[in-house]
């Protein structure tokens, strides 16, 4: 089957619980190839821009300023890349339900998120939902010589 890769973010919540070295460790169980890893202080750019698609929606400036830190002590985020077959929806299933209270338990964000009182979904990662968003995605973190082939 042919290989894939997809974007995996910790999220700046995750990194203030202690626990990315968890995260990490589940996407490792998923049995691909990690082949990028960093640890990246999110700009206000880089945010919208990740988030580009989504402006409009209610969510888009609670989620601009969750990935840059601001709801969680400045926090950074490590950002990964994951390669094999069927990298998305692998990843996608590992990581769980965007809505942690939806998501199955047994994932990341069925294990360690939580939908606060004013409703922001803290679910710990983003994955990318499909192999066209990861390309842009994968684009817009990495620079290509940070990424093992
Ligand atoms: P995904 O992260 O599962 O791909 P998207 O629809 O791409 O979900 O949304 C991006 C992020 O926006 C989510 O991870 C979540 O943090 C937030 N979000 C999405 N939908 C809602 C919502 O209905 N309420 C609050 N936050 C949301
Ligand atoms: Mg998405």
């Amino acid at each position: 089957m042919k290989a894939e890769s997809v974007l995996v973010l910790i999220k700046p919540d995750g990194m203030q619980k202690g626990i990315a070295g968890d995260v990490i460790g589940l996407f490792l169980a998923g049995d691909l190839k990690l082949t990028g890893l960093k640890v990246v202080q999110v700009s206000p750019r880089l945010a919208q821009a990740h988030y580009g698609h989504l402006r409009g929606q209610f969510f888009f400036k609670e989620i601009v300023t969750y990935l840059m830190g601001d709801l969680h002590a400045k926090n950074p985020v490590v950002a990964m890349v994951f390669t094999g077959p069927q990298a998305v929806s692998k990843c996608r299933k590992i990581a769980g339900a965007t809505n942690p209270e939806e998501a199955d338990p047994r994932s990341v964000r069925g294990k360690f998120g939580r939908v606060t009182t004013k409703g922001v979904f803290e679910n710990l990662v983003h994955v990318s939902s499909d192999v066209k968003e990861a390309r842009r995605e994968i684009a817009l973190w990495f620079k290509k010589n940070e990424i093992l082939k």
